[in-house]
């Protein structure tokens, strides 16, 4: 018998717009297919307005939803149209997961191109069911994505970890800072600051804008200072690699450190997955036993209060001959997913909404 296969990891590039996102997603889809023998990743392509991605996406969100038609539809900006395209797609989420795991066996790597807006994804509740959803089913990863020549100022920087940071806190999945981009601007600054507390405190203080006119340390200077402890906790937790997707150089790295990621999935993230499950389990069932057999006590209650009728609400065994009474209560689930073809699945932009429904989408303030 063969050995069990190994579960595909999944891999949620995160960063913000512009730091190369989708150009990693590229790179590390030709780096998997230039493999000894190949290993095509399953992608998908969660961000609507897109107009080009550099790879094939094997799950589009464009294919589903129009964003241009959302923005139409429900008269909403640029912003607006993403995140709403973004919470219809996430509706159909749970199909997107089947037609994944259904290719479970043959993929080692599932990936996912988020919207080129952080914000988007991070702080909406879409964002959140999607992260939750793939995770309790797969072995996940964050690949934070950071434009290295971007965040060589320490205020810059700090304020890119912090939001690394929360993303950390709010997931709790294991984490890759990913430093893009070293073919312009090498890491090593990066993971020194990281490394070395006091090399960052000399960073900040020769930056100026951390003392006044006397030379007196400003408020800013104190706050970077707490802050940057709070980091240091932070930068145990995780790993950092530095890549750059338009030559290649450190994919193998991110590699190493997405299997490393598995262990620690295995190890840390879904034991707690599966006791957060049990809790709920159990909390679900107390209430549903709590509330029958309050139904209950009302029910015997209310026979004591009204004998006459108790005594003629009986279960009449003639009726057991009557073969067809029972047929109502057979509950028919059909399932149509073998009928099912990549691409039928889902075109919400047709199911329009009705005026008379009522119904409001989410948006942002
Ligand atoms: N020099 C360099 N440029 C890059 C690298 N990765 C991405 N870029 C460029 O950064 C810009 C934004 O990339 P994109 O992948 O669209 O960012 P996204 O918004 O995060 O998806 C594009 O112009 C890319 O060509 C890299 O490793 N090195
Ligand atoms: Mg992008």
């Amino acid at each position: 018998m063969a050995e069990e296969k190994k579960k595909p990891v999944v891999i949620i590039t995160i960063g913000m717009a512009g730091a190369g996102k989708s150009t990693f997603v590229q790179r590390i889809n030709s780096f998997l297919h230039s493999q000894n023998p190949p290993s095509p990743p399953y992608i998908l392509n969660l961000d609507p307005a897109v107009t080009h991605v550099p790879f094939e996406p094997n799950i589009d969100i464009r294919d589903t939803i129009n964003y241009h038609e959302v923005m139409k539809e429900y008269n909403l900006g640029p912003n607006g149209g993403i995140l709403t395209a973004l919470n219809l797609f996430t509706t159909k989420f749970d199909q997107v997961l089947e037609l994944v795991e259904k290719r479970a066996e043959s993929i080692d790597y599932v990936i996912l191109d988020t919207p080129g807006q952080i914000e988007i994804f991070t702080w909406s509740a879409s964002g959140a069911i999607i992260t939750d959803a793939v995770a309790s089913s797969l072995p996940t990863v964050v690949a934070y994505i950071i434009d290295t020549p971007r965040t060589t100022s320490p205020a810059t920087f700090m304020s890119n970890m912090l939001y690394a940071c929360s993303i950390l806190y709010k997931t709790k999945l294991p984490f890759i800072l990913v430093f893009n981009k070293t073919d312009v601007q090498p890491h090593e600054f990066a993971v020194e600051w990281m490394q070395d507390f006091e090399a960052f405190q000399a960073a900040l203080a020769s930056h100026g804008g951390t003392t006044d006119d006397e030379g007196e340390p400003t408020y800013m200077n104190s706050l970077m200072n707490s802050m940057s402890l709070v980091l240091d906790e932070f930068y145990k937790h995780l790993t950092a690699v530095g890549v750059s997707s338009m030559t290649g150089a450190g994919i193998k790295e991110f590699f190493d450190a997405v299997e490393a990621s598995r262990s620690e999935y295995e190890k840390e993230y879904l034991p707690e997955l599966e006791r957060a499950k049990k809790a709920r389990d159990e909390q679900l069932e107390a209430v549903k036993q709590e509330s029958m057999s309050r139904m209950m006590k009302d029910l015997e209650l209310d026979r004591a209060q009204n004998p006459g009728a108790a005594a003629r609400d009986q279960w009449d065994p003639s009726r057991e001959e009557d073969e067809d009474a029972d047929e109502d209560l057979d509950i028919n689930i059909i399932d149509r997913s073998d009928e099912r073809w990549p691409g039928q699945y889902i075109d919400v932009t047709r199911a329009k909404r009705r005026d008379d429904e009522g119904v409001s989408w989410p948006r942002p303030g």
